[in-house]
């Protein structure tokens, strides 16, 4: 351990070298919290009537597609452990928690034809147990666990789920939407639909690239647009909550200031970005988009776009369905405009038409697509408000992986200096930022990277049975940046 001394000496020296540092303070209403995912952390997979669902299914193949070989089965164990998890956030002081609740624990089977009380229950306490201590719950419903039944049928490429994901959100509003302001209906739609459905990069591992995630996408955006009118008329004027998406992008500097890198940067920005948030909004998929795989997919001999078009009708229903805008924003990448553009390859990837590439001299984490580039953050917050307009935005996620070997995790600690000075740089700019995210809460299950990277500002125990969370450096330094609304993590920023 360090000692507070050395403690605040590393502290004014970071802020004194990186001369960049805002010290004005955060507004007072200003939303702070931190995130987690049901299968990356509650365990308890097939206890009290939970279903199976596409991670249950995907981590107990035999051989394991996880590079640690191991599942989510007991993970975290919040499961059990929730009230030790609401112990550690009240100690952070946060305002809210962002968390995801399981379909399958939920309902079962996938579909509403039966309801799991017990299910229900676990949820109500967690969110009594943050009502107690005065944390507002953030509530993802799905955050990439879809129930194995549905995806036995084709999952998000087939359109059926798009009510059966309504029947779902029906049933959390009704059970649980007294006690809720902020939905999101889905975290990181790109990751389901890109990772899981066009790549093998995120569970169900389907690999029909430049096809499936646009179908995916397609009822992705059609599932959250008839949840929100769903809320709208029934829900809202008595729960008064709001609903919106958690869309993940990372940023897009253009590697010269040609017209041609210019462009491929803000195609890439609206082929990661736009494709969900622009027919949410403005209505419709990006033109860029629109136009690039309608020629690809002629030029490659197929009969009509490889990306799904809406009808006038859907995109009057979709358009304007975000209250508020989740972003997780992790990371930035150079994009250039590509001289190959490789016809004869069929992905959302290649359709993009950009090439990308991280600079050597941007910190490294222990995930591979992973550096520190801080100022990617307040350019993304500016260029949604200059597309979008002034929506309301909180940051869902933003964070750091180390590989667990120590708890004082200067990195992190660094990271969140620099991501939130880029925030309020953002805010000052005026762009409507009320909240920021740290991902994660504690250590957990990495997806196909099992435990091998820790995201957590607590770190937890998966050698021991009762998975013992233990505070990293970095949460005295975040429940500091909270009481004091100030990124210095004291109380000498400028009001
Ligand atoms: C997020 N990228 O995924 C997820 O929402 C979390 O569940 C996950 O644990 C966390 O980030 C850390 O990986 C992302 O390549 C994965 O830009 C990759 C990217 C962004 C988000």
């Amino acid at each position: 351990m360090i000692t507070k001394e050395v403690w605040l000496i590393c502290i004014m020296l970071s802020t004194s070298l990186a001369t960049t540092i805002n010290v004005s303070r955060f507004p007072k209403d200003f939303m702070f919290g931190t995130a987690t995912a049901s299968y990356q952390v509650e365990g308890g997979w097939n206890e009290d009537g939970k279903g199976e669902n596409i991670w249950d299914e995907v981590t107990h193949r035999v051989p394991s597609p996880i590079v640690d070989n191991s599942t989510g089965d007991v993970a975290c164990d919040s499961y059990h452990k929730y009230k030790e998890d609401v112990a550690m956030l009240k100690h952070l002081r946060v305002n809210h928690y962002r968390f995801s609740l399981s379909w399958s624990r939920i309902l079962p089977t996938g579909f509403n034809n039966k309801i799991n009380p017990i299910g229900i229950a676990y949820y109500k306490n967690l969110i009594k147990e943050l009502r107690d201590n005065n944390i507002e719950p953030l509530v993802t419903i799905f955050h990439w666990d879809t129930p194995q039944p549905l995806e036995n049928l084709g999952g998000w490429t087939n359109e059926l789920i798009i009510d059966r994901f309504v029947d779902y959100a029906k049933v959390v509003f009704e059970n649980f939407g007294d006690d809720i302001t902020y939905w999101l209906t889905f975290n990181e739609p790109r990751q389901t639909c890109s990772q899981g459905y066009g790549s093998k990069q995120k569970a169900p591992l389907v690999d029909s690239p430049g096809i499936g995630e646009y179908l995916c996408a397609h009822n992705v955006l059609k599932a959250h647009a008839k949840a929100w009118h769903l809320y709208d008329e029934k829900f809202r004027n008595v729960q008064k909550g709001k609903v919106g998406m958690a869309i993940d992008t990372a940023w897009f500097e253009p590697d010269t200031n040609s017209t041609e890198d210019v462009d491929a940067a803000e195609r890439l920005q609206q082929f990661n970005h736009g494709w969900y948030a622009r027919p949410l909004t403005i209505g419709d998929y990006p033109e860029q988009m629109k136009k690039v795989i309608a020629e690809r997919s002629a030029l490659q001999g197929f009969s009509q776009s490889r990306l799904p078009q809406f009808t006038q009708d859907e995109i009057k229903y979709l358009k304007d369905t975000l209250d508020y805008l989740g972003l997780n924003y992790y990371t930035t990448n150079m994009a250039l405009d590509a001289d190959d553009k490789r016809i004869d390859v069929i992905s959302y990837d290649a359709d993009a038409e950009v090439n990308t590439y991280q600079k050597d001299e941007w910190p490294k984490s222990s995930s591979s697509w992973l550096r520190v580039v801080p100022w990617g953050l307040r350019k993304t917050l500016n260029w949604i408000k200059n597309t979008y307009g002034d929506i309301p935005i909180i940051i869902t996620e933003n964070g750091i992986s180390e590989d667990g070997s120590s708890l004082e995790d200067e990195t992190r600690v660094n990271y969140y200096q620099q991501h939130l000075s880029s925030v309020k740089d953002a805010i000052d700019d005026g762009v409507n930022v009320f909240g920021f995210t740290a991902w994660s809460l504690m250590d957990n299950f990495e997806w196909l990277r099992g435990y091998t990277e820790h995201f957590g500002l607590y770190h937890v125990d998966f050698a021991s049975p009762d998975r013992t969370r233990t505070p990293k450096e970095s949460v005295e330094y975040f429940k500091n940046v909270i009481q004091y609304g100030c990124v210095l993590g004291n109380s000498t920023c400028d009001n």
